[in-house]
């Protein structure tokens, strides 16, 4: 039994994310969890809200909330939707756990010991009004770059350049809007990044078989301009965790936390205690301590593109850098951007579908489907209505729900709720079950390798697959000349049924639990087609399920598209 270990990029905490967040991590990653599950693989898939830094502490500020309840609230909030989803995380941990603040200043001790953490004094923007210092997104002004006026303190929303504060031209606080700011002395950490360059250089080489997208990001941050920068580490903010060396105070950082980018990933690991800590597990080690049983964990990150820096440069050195025995991570399948009707997906202008309103309108799986068969993979892709609604309405409800359907009522109709007698053993060609071993083995292959859309592909090849012989073979006709022979067919039929649901399950779970709760089997991973389906001996009883998927309307279509074009509150 393989054992993999996956993670989902960790969403920020402020607000609820729309189905263009959801397809570039957590969903690729859920199918990947369930993949593996499927074939008795032991798996652990962790995932956590994103708790620290200014996104949190201005979100709660809006919402007029202190900011530790703001995040315990809207981590019940993000941690329901997810269970909507059916995002199968065996922990949905915090980056605010005692567990995370313990091993960020763990990490935070060794690497200080290594020498890769350096002193910095620098100057940061200081605001009189707010008695405080203004980092990231606490200060707006102009872009350098290319003149936006809202560019924040750490990036230019318009350009995309990282900013640092003291760039902006006509800056202001974002808390007062003040303009009487002044830049003071204050002491930073920074992670010596360059130290590894070459290090990070050659494992990145090492990884052939990554994504282009992953291995391209990390090599610009390598090397482009002059090369992997040291990176700050520490901010002077309230919120996240307090800068310390191991359990040992670190002078002159006092009030002071360290930087969300740098306890944020770390919190994939926590997570893993939170998980023992909640009494669903024994032992976090032999997944991440190389030392205790980890050595054979397959270790696999999703993730956006715009978090792939992090996660091939500046965690690896956190890992690396370390000296200790932690698992490295063994691949990073990244994703571009889904866009929106058009345009893009905006929190801010509540554009598009988010989370939390998708699933008040139709059942996890539709939108599980259509998302993952259009996977921003190789491109930006582009989520429209009418692109939607055909999906749902071909895939879903023509050629696998139909089938289901079809074959169902019609044994019922003739034979009963069991699967018939009589015909030959196996009513289809040597050719046909040709066919079928190659799709399934294709299938897997697409799996395995993290091709979401390809996978898609082949599954839906194996649902038409289905359809066509039911199409052929006609048992409708076929019973009125030769029962027996329609018997066979019917037979075949209702068992792809349960195939279906197995290899199925990934993609759409719960259509996957309603096929092989009628047909009254547990999931088994297919070995050999030719045994797949001959799997239900004549006289297994079956129930007729419930309509699996709806069609939807173009009327429906016309007020969803006019609903979500923008403006949420
Ligand atoms: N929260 C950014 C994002 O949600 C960030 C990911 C952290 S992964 C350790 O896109
Ligand atoms: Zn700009």
């Amino acid at each position: 039994m393989a054992r993999h270990l996956i993670t989902s990029a960790i969403p920020y905490i402020n607000g609820i994310k729309h189905l263009g967040n959801l397809v570039g991590s957590q969903l690729p990653a859920d199918l990947f969890a369930r993949y593996q599950r499927g074939r008795g693989n032991e798996v652990m898939f962790l995932c956590a809200t994103d708790e620290h830094g200014t996104p949190a502490e201005l979100a709660a500020a809006k919402a007029g909330k202190p900011v530790a309840e703001y995040c315990a609230e809207m981590h019940d909030v993000q941690a329901k939707i997810a269970e909507g989803f059916r995002l199968s995380f065996d922990h949905f941990g915090r980056s605010s756990s005692e567990q995370n603040k313990k091993l960020t200043q763990h990490f935070a001790g060794v690497l200080a010991d290594n020498d890769l953490i350096r002193e910095v004094s620098e100057t940061q923007m200081y605001s009189h009004a707010d008695g405080r210092f203004l980092p990231d997104r606490y200060i707006e002004g102009t872009c350098p770059n290319c003149g936006f006026d809202s560019a924040r303190g750490d990036q230019c929303d318009n350009c995309t350049k990282q900013l640092d504060p003291v760039d902006l031209i006509n800056p202001h606080s974002t808390i007062s809007g003040s303009t009487d700011l002044e830049m003071r002395e204050t002491k930073h950490l920074y992670l010596r990044q360059s130290q590894m360059k070459d290090q990070l250089d050659a494992w990145i080489d090492s990884k052939t078989d990554w994504p282009v997208l992953t291995t391209s990001i990390a090599k610009k941050w390598l090397h482009d301009g002059d090369g992997l920068q040291d990176r700050g580490i520490t901010r002077d903010l309230d919120w996240g965790v307090p800068v310390k060396k191991g359990d040992e105070d670190w002078p002159g950082m006092e009030g002071k936390v360290f930087y969300v980018w740098f306890d944020a990933p770390i919190e994939y690991i926590a997570a893993s205690q939170e998980w023992v800590d909640a009494g669903k597990g024994d032992d976090w080690e032999r997944w991440w301590r190389t030392d205790k049983g980890a050595d054979d964990v397959t270790y696999t990150q999703f993730m956006g593109k715009d978090n792939v820096p992090f996660h091939t440069l500046s965690f690896p050195c956190t890992i690396l850098g370390s000296n200790e025995p932690w698992k490295l991570v063994d691949y990073i399948k990244s994703f571009n951007y889904l866009n929106y009707d058009g345009g893009q997906f905006s929190t801010s202008r509540g554009r598009g579908v988010f989370m939390d309103q998708a699933l008040e309108i139709l059942p996890a799986d539709y939108w599980r489907w259509w998302l993952l068969s259009h996977a921003p993979e190789s491109s930006d892709s582009e989520f429209t209505w009418e692109n939607f609604q055909q999906s749902v309405n071909k895939d879903l409800a023509d050629v696998l729900g139909n089938f289901v359907s079809r074959v169902t009522k019609f044994c019922r109709s003739k034979f009963g709720e069991e699967v018939p007698t009589g015909g030959p053993d196996l009513a289809v060609d040597a050719d046909w079950v040709a066919q079928l071993e190659q799709n399934i083995r294709q299938y897997e292959e697409f799996m395995e390798a993290k091709e979401v859309r390809k996978a898609a592909g082949a599954l839906r090849a194996i649902w038409v697959m289905g359809n066509e012989y039911l199409q052929e073979a006609a048992p409708w006709s076929t019973f009125k000349e030769d029962p027996e022979l329609a018997a066979s067919q019917v037979r075949l039929a209702l068992n792809l049924i349960p195939l279906y649901a197995v290899l199925s399950e990934p993609f759409i779970p719960d259509a996957a639990a309603t096929l092989l709760e009628a047909m009254k089997v547990d999931a088994e991973w297919p070995g050999a087609a030719a045994d797949a389906v001959t799997r239900l001996p004549a006289g297994h009883a079956f129930a007729v399920p419930d309509n699996l998927f709806g069609k939807i309307s173009d009327d429906q279509r016309e007020e969803w598209q006019s609903k979500f074009a923008g403006t949420r509150d």
